[in-house]
Order: structure tokens, then C-alpha cells, then sequence
């Protein structure tokens, strides 16, 4: 049974940077209600009525994974560990966003599928893509176009994208090699509550996952979850190793460690969610207080990194123009364009980033250590990040 724990209230894509601010501009933003649910059976959490992906994933998305070093790092440290452990001939990944994973492989041996026009051009002068949604349809494609037997799968970021699960896992199922092993990583749940990261919630992370969720997912569709990691990467997410239900692999000590801890967090209770939604509730207030505050007293705030996760803070927590200035960013096609729904400005550092801002939200916390080191110079001068994770305060050099 699905119990709704926290609503987020009136929220647009958080990919849908306005080109302009134009009435008519304004007047067609779509939005929809962000609540988000607990499965009190399988223990999934889930947007009670996700968007439909069309509207979604499109020649417009935004998101490019190579922007950040840290990311480009860990795709290529992952891909030499799948490389030595598991020694696949073919490999596939669903999400192949701009190729940061695939092109640390063969070109010959890998299959890219990625929904997003404008991405899948960029891995499409590089190596086989699909620029297709992943479902049963593209699965049974790959099997006729003698593609299939696939014996790695990977996919970042995507599978909790991806609404229907029974057609992504029984589609994987179907091309996957009898010892071929299924990696995914996602945001992991109990780092959210850890982290107070209510930002990982947006019309594109359909599920938050955790290892006993997962585990009960996999099942029913003949696959068999055998070993998780814990990362670092995007504010703490698992990598999850799956295999066929009969595979060779043996469940390892450190899911066994993490299924326990899960469930010693109480993951598997409702009630635990509930109180995280009352410390959700409590970190608005507190930033919203803080920055008004801030405001009061003349000083100039800016955002760093035009996240899809503060789409989420900035909506829920009603911070517009009048509060925040602008927001810097790295990535060129966000550049000049608006935030959803709260329509901030959105402009390189190199123009931002100068002596007459006093603080900068960090809307790119999972940055944190690679933005305090490009901004040493901010730190030095008398400039403050904030952040509200895990709780809201200002951090300043000391
Ligand atoms: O799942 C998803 C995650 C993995 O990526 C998505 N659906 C979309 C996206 O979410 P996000 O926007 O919250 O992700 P990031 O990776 O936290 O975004 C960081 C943003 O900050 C990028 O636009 C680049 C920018 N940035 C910057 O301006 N200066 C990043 C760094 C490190 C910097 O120094």
C-alpha cells in the first residue's frame, strides 16, 4: 500500500530553463504536484504520479554529467573496476547521457541508449547509439538485431528515472547474458534521510532507492540482487550488482551489512518517514529565515550550480529574484537562460563570481569539495556558502 509522506507542493520539470521571462514564456510553464509516497510492502519510495518521460527527456535536456571533474573521475575509475571484476565482451548502458562511462571502453564492444536527441548525437559520432526510452519495445529490437547476450549493463542516474519498472527490468532480463551482471547507481535513500536531502526529489527521480527495496523489485522479475556499494558521488548513492536469478554470485557481507543497517534505520517503517518529513518542513523555515534575514541586512546572495535539486529547494522553499540574484553555472546551455518556476537568472562564474557577492547558496552541495577548492579566493576575501544540508548554516573560512 502507497502512504504519501511528504509533499513538496506546486513544482515545474527541473529541467525547464526558461529561455526568457516573457508573459507568454511564464504563462505556459507546466507544473504538477510533488508528493512523494512509501510502499509499506516492497519499502519503495516513489512520486505518487510521476510526469510522463516524453515530456521529460527530450532534445532540450539540459544536464551534461561530463561538467563536473569529480564525475568524470569516478566514471573512469568504475569503468577500469567492471573491467577487471566481471571481464564483459559486450557491453550496454541505459542513460549514456553525454558518453562519460562508455568511452573509457572499446567503441566496438559497447551499445549506448540514450532518450535525449541532443545527447545521443554527441556518443552517436563515437559509438553504436539508440536514441530511444528503454523498454521491452528496444529490447526485443536489440534480440532481432542480434545485439542481446549482453554481459555487462550499466546505468547511472536513469533506472529511478524511468517510471515502468516492469518493462525496464523484464527488458533487461531478456538481453542479458546467463552470467551477465546488471551495475546500477542511484542516490541512496538513507543518505537522504541522513543528509536531510529533500532536493533529491524532482519530477525525475521517480524512485529513491535503497538495498531491501531494490532486493524486493529485482525478484519479481527474475533477477537476483548480490552486492551493493556505498559512493560519494551525487551526495551518497549505491551501486547495486545485480545478476539472473540463477547466476553464479553469492549475496556478499557488505549488502548483508547494508540490509541490516537499513532496517535498523527503520526504512521499513512508515513512521520513519514521517519524521523526516517534519525535519523537511523545519530546514524550509530555517532557510527561508536565514536568508531574509541575510537580505535585511543588504546582503548580495547568489546560487552556485544550477542543480536540478535546488529547482526543488527554490519551489519548495519560495526563494525567488528578490532573494537570490542570480545563479552561476558552468554548463553553456544553461547559461542565460531561467530557473524553473522561480525564473533566477542563471550566468557563468567567470561573471558571477566576483567581490560584490557576500554569500552563495550551494545549490551543487554534492560539489561541495570541488567548488570550496575553485573558490578558495571567495572563502579567503570574506565570503560565505550556505547550504542546508545536512543542516542550514553558513560556512565561512575560519
Ligand atoms: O539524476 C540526475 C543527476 C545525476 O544529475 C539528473 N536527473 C540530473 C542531474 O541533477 P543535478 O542537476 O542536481 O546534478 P548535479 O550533477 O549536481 O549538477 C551540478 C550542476 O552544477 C551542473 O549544472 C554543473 C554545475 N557546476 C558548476 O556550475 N560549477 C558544477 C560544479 C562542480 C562547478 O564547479
Amino acid at each position: 500500500m502507497n502512504k504519501v509522506f511528504l509533499n513538496l507542493g506546486r513544482q515545474p520539470l527541473a529541467n525547464s530553463f526558461l529561455k526568457d521571462i516573457k508573459k507568454k514564456t511564464i504563462r505556459n510553464e507546466f507544473f504538477y504536484n510533488l508528493k512523494i509516497c512509501f510502499n509499506t510492502k516492497n519499502y519503495l519510495v516513489s512520486i505518487i504520479n510521476p510526469v510522463n518521460p516524453k515530456k521529460q527527456y527530450t532534445d532540450k535536456y539540459a544536464h551534461r554529467a561530463s561538467e563536473s571533474k569529480t564525475m568524470r573521475l569516478a566514471f573512469k575509475k568504475i569503468s577500469k573496476k567492471l573491467l577487471k571484476r566481471f571481464r564483459p565482451k559486450k557491453i550496454m548502458e541505459i542513460g549514456s547521457n553525454d558518453g562519460i562511462f562508455l568511452k573509457n571502453f572499446n567503441k566496438k564492444s559497447v551499445i549506448a541508449v540514450e532518450p535525449c536527441k541532443n545527447l545521443a548525437r554527441i556518443t552517436k559520432k563515437l559509438f553504436k547509439t539508440y536514441d530511444k526510452f528503454w523498454n521491452l519495445k528496444l529490447s526485443n529490437r536489440l534480440i532481432k538485431e542480434k545485439k542481446g547476450e549482453i554481459d555487462l549493463i550499466f546505468s547511472a542516474n536513469t533506472i529511478s528515472h524511468i517510471p515502468n519498472l516492469k518493462e525496464t527490468f523484464t527488458g533487461i532480463h531478456n538481453i542479458l547474458s546467463e552470467e551477465g551482471v546488471l551495475v546500477i547507481e542511484d542516490p541512496s535513500l538513507i543518505k537522504v534521510f541522513e543528509n536531510n536531502s529533500y532536493d533529491q526529489f524532482y519530477d525525475e527521480h521517480v524512485y529513491v532507492f535503497s538495498s531491501i527495496s531494490i532486493n524486493n523489485i529485482v525478484k519479481k522479475f527474475g533477477l537476483r540482487l548480490f552486492d551493493v556499494e556505498h559512493l560519494t558521488t551525487h551526495g551518497g548513492s549505491n551501486r547495486y550488482y545485480i545478476c539472473k536469478e540463477k547466476g553464479k554470485y553469492k549475496k556478499s557481507s557488505r549488502l548483508k551489512k547494508a540490509m541490516k543497517k537499513e532496517i535498523s534505520y527503520k526504512l521499513h517503517k512508515i513512521e520513519t518517514y514521517l519524521k523526516f518529513s517534519k525535519r523537511v518542513n523545519l530546514s524550509k523555515k530555517k532557510l527561508y529565515d536565514l536568508l531574509i534575514r541575510l537580505k535585511e541586512k543588504d546582503k548580495k546572495i547568489i546560487s552556485y550550480g544550477a542543480t536540478y535539486k535546488s529547482t526543488t529547494v527554490f519551489n519548495y522553499c519560495k526563494l525567488n529574484s528578490k532573494i537570490i540574484d542570480y545563479v552561476t553555472d558552468t554548463t553553456l546551455n544553461k547559461q542565460g537562460k531561467y530557473t524553473p518556476g522561480t525564473h533566477i537568472k542563471i550566468i557563468s562564474p567567470e561573471q558571477g563570481m566576483n567581490d560584490s557577492v557576500d554569500f552563495a547558496f550551494l545549490g551543487a552541495w554534492n560539489f561541495k569539495k570541488e567548488i570550496f577548492k575553485k573558490e578558495r579566493r571567495f572563502l579567503k576575501k570574506g565570503g560565505g556558502f550556505i547550504t542546508h544540508v545536512p543542516q542550514v548554516k553558513i560556512i565561512k573560512n575560519k
